[in-house]
């Protein structure tokens, strides 16, 4: 009976996650880059204006966007991922003191790229036209042309509260995907108003979703100035994916492994297992093909 439930539990939630909880730093599982393909420097870190607490990531604030063609971000730390597949998510949390800062767009969330023209964001943000009151949004750039992407969240006092997790989700079933918050009021997700939205209305994120790319983490001054620098605080991130198909042992590579498990299954007629890759429930060379075919995917 354990092991039915437990094979139940494999076949439904064949995840492969991302996840970090910034204890002090970045796991070292997770390949971290601060490379930002046409971003101008293409290294975006400057050590100085990052760092840790227990366990967020601190971003202090300066000049610089991914913004139309200024393309001069600093402190973009992101994880490349492969094609998104299932019913994938991305969920953070983050913090945003505005500090001394001048009236500004002052935002900070997810952003999912290819590069510092194409990609998607969901933040935190300051509204200068609402006496800075805090929001939550989203915008989009298209070969370099940035648009609000339509989404929009209640309107607050920063004073109840500068905190919010972010979270995009797509639903495989309609192609759409939908946009929540929640801001720790006791209200928990909320959904933007705008979702949910099928994927191609947002090519980057659409780009990524079906090719790869990277997933970070960014703040944005908006061109306001001021001291002290806003902070923004990362409390974790967390990207859910299902595996790749042909990956048997789910190690998030297709490899000889495999291939072997696929070899030692030959012929095998079950339900669910894992080496019968397109399903039919027979392990034969269809199955070894898609994983040749696939050799060496994530
Ligand atoms: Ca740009
Ligand atoms: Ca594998
Ligand atoms: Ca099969």
């Amino acid at each position: 009976m354990v092991g039915f439930v437990l094979l139940l539990f494999f076949h439904n939630a064949p995840a492969q996650s991302q996840f970090d909880d910034f204890l002090g730093g970045f796991s070292a599982q997770l390949g971290w880059i601060w490379q930002v393909p046409r971003n101008n420097p293409l290294n975006s870190q400057d050590a100085a204006r990052m760092g840790f607490a227990s366990d967020a990531l601190q971003i202090t604030a300066q000049a610089g966007t991914l913004y139309q063609n200024l393309n001069n971000i600093r402190n973009l730390p992101s994880l490349n991922v492969p094609v998104l597949r299932g019913a994938w998510s991305i969920e953070t949390r983050v913090r945003l003191q505005r500090n001394g800062l001048s009236s500004a767009y002052l935002q900070a969330g997810i952003v999912v790229l290819r590069d510092a023209d194409n990609y998607f964001n969901l933040h935190l943000v300051y509204l200068p036209d609402q006496n800075n009151w805090l929001s939550v949004s989203g915008g989009h750039e298209h070969s370099g042309v940035y648009q609000w992407a339509g989404l929009s969240g209640l309107v607050w006092n920063p004073s109840s509260g500068d905190t919010v997790r972010l979270l995009i989700r797509y639903e495989p079933d309609t192609g759409r995907v939908r946009f929540f918050y929640d801001r720790e009021d006791g209200g928990y997700w909320r959904e933007l108003g705008g979702s949910p939205r099928p994927l191609s209305d947002f090519p980057a994120l659409q780009a990524v979703a079906q090719n790869g790319g990277q997933i970070g983490l960014y703040v944005d001054t908006a061109g306001g100035a001021g001291t002290p620098a806003p902070v923004a605080t990362f409390d974790y991130l967390q990207i859910l994916s299902d595996y790749h198909p042909a990956d048997v042992n789910q190690d998030s590579m297709v490899d000889d492994a495999d291939l072997l498990s696929v070899l030692f299954a030959f012929g095998t007629q079950r339900c669910n297992h894992p080496a019968d890759v397109n399903r039919d429930g027979v392990v034969d060379d269809a199955d070894l093909l898609q994983v040749l075919f696939a050799f060496g995917a994530r």
